[in-house]
C-alpha cells in the first residue's frame, strides 16, 4: 500500500492526532516520506492539519481522490480528476498500463458516453465515475458486473433519501409506474420513470477469462434536470436539496465491492436485482438487436438475460433497450 493511501487509513481509524514519527515506524519509511504523502495529500486538497501532537484529518474531507479514499470500506485506490473526457476511458487507458483495482471519479465529463456510442450528459455537480478491476471469472458471468452496479446505485440513493428502483438492463429511475405512484410527466412515465443514472461495462477478454473490466456508472447527484436531456432527474431535485456526493459514491463504490467479492458473493447478485427491479411482472418492449420482442418480463437469469412470455413462447434477451408499456397497450 502507498503512504498516502496508509496515512488516510490511519487519519480515517484514529479519533486523536496520528504522530508522523510513529507513522513512519509502523509503516517501515522515513519521516520526509510521510511529510512528502502530507504535502500531496493537501496538494490534491484533502487538508490534514499539523498540532503539536501530530496529524489530524480535515473536518470537511471534500469531494476529491483522498477525500472519497478516506475511510473507504473498499479495495479500489481513487483516481479523481476535476474534468475529463470520460472515465471510462481514462479506466482502459490505465487497464492498458496493467493497473487494477481503481475507481476513476470526475466532477465534469466532457466527452463521455452511453451504450452504443450515445451522448451521456455530465456536467459538474455528477457522480461519475469508473471502477476497473480484473475479476477472475468467465467471460460469461461479466454481465453480473453491471447488474451488481445497478443494484450498488440504487442503494446509494436509497440511503440519500431517494427512492430509486432499476430497469433492465441498467438503468436506475425514480417514479413512473416502477414505484406504482402516478407520474406527471407521462413520457417519463412510459419509460418506467425519471432516469437517475445510467451504467456502461466494457471489457477485454482473454481465451474465457476477463482480462480487465470497466463498469462505468454516471449518478445526476448534484445537478439541475434542466440541464439534462428530457425524462432526466437528479438526487438533488429529487430531495429538494444537495446531496454528500463523497458519502453517496462511497456507499456507491463498498456495495460493488462487496457485491462482487468473490464467486459466492456473484450467486447474491440476482436475487438482489430481482428485489430493486421495476421491470419484472410488467409489460414490455424490448429493441434486441435480432429485432423486438414484446411481452411480460417474469425473471431474469444468468448473467443477466431478461426473460420474456410472449405469444409465441419465452424468450430470453440478452441485450437491448427496454420499454415499460403501459397495460392497455
Ligand atoms: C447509459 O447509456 O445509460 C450509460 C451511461 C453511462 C455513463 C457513465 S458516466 C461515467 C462513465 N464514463 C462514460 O463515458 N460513461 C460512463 P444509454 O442507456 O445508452 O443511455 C443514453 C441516453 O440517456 C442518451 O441517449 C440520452 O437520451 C440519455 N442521457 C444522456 N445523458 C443523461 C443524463 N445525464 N441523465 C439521464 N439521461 C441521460
Amino acid at each position: 500500500m502507498d503512504t498516502r493511501r496508509a496515512l488516510l487509513d490511519a487519519l480515517a481509524a484514529d479519533d486523536g492526532p496520528v504522530s508522523g514519527p510513529a507513522l513512519a515506524e509502523s509503516l517501515g519509511v522515513s519521516r520526509a516520506a510521510v511529510w512528502k504523502a502530507v504535502e500531496a495529500l493537501r496538494e490534491e486538497g484533502f487538508a490534514v492539519e499539523s498540532t503539536p501532537d501530530g496529524y489530524v484529518a480535515p473536518e470537511d474531507p471534500g469531494y476529491s481522490g483522498p477525500g472519497i479514499a478516506f475511510g473507504l470500506d473498499a479495495p479500489y485506490s481513487v483516481a479523481y480528476r476535476d474534468r475529463i473526457g470520460s472515465t471510462n476511458e481514462r479506466a482502459r487507458e490505465l487497464a492498458g498500463e496493467g493497473a487494477a483495482d481503481v475507481a476513476v471519479v470526475a466532477d465534469e465529463q466532457t466527452g463521455s458516453r452511453g451504450r452504443l456510442d450515445r451522448e451521456w450528459v455530465a456536467p459538474s455537480g455528477g457522480v461519475w465515475l469508473s471502477i476497473l478491476t480484473r475479476p477472475d471469472v468467465p467471460t460469461a458471468r461479466a454481465p453480473l458486473f453491471t447488474l451488481a452496479a445497478a443494484v450498488a446505485t440504487t442503494d446509494a440513493a436509497r440511503e440519500a433519501g431517494v427512492d430509486a428502483h432499476i430497469k433492465w438492463p441498467n438503468d436506475v429511475l425514480v417514479g413512473g409506474d416502477g414505484s406504482g405512484s402516478v407520474d406527471a410527466d407521462p413520457e417519463a412515465s412510459g419509460r418506467g420513470g425519471r432516469k437517475l443514472a445510467g451504467i456502461l461495462t466494457e471489457m477485454e477478454g482473454e481465451a474465457d477469462r476477463v482480462g480487465w473490466l470497466v463498469v462505468g456508472v454516471g449518478v445526476n447527484a448534484n445537478v439541475d434536470p434542466e440541464t439534462l436531456p428530457a425524462g432526466a432527474t437528479s438526487l438533488s431535485a429529487e430531495r429538494g436539496g444537495p446531496v454528500d456526493r463523497r458519502r453517496f459514491a462511497a456507499t456507491l463504490l463498498e456495495r460493488y465491492a462487496e457485491l462482487t467479492a468473490s464467486p459466492a458473493a456473484l450467486d447474491r447478485i440476482l436475487p438482489a436485482w430481482r428485489e430493486r427491479a421495476s421491470t419484472l411482472g410488467r409489460r414490455v418492449r424490448v429493441e434486441a438487436a435480432d429485432g423486438v420482442v414484446e411481452g411480460t418480463a417474469v425473471d431474469v437469469a444468468e448473467p443477466g438475460a431478461l426473460v420474456v412470455d410472449t405469444d409465441e413462447g419465452r424468450r430470453r434477451v440478452h441485450a437491448g433497450d427496454c420499454e415499460h408499456l403501459r397495460d392497455a397497450e
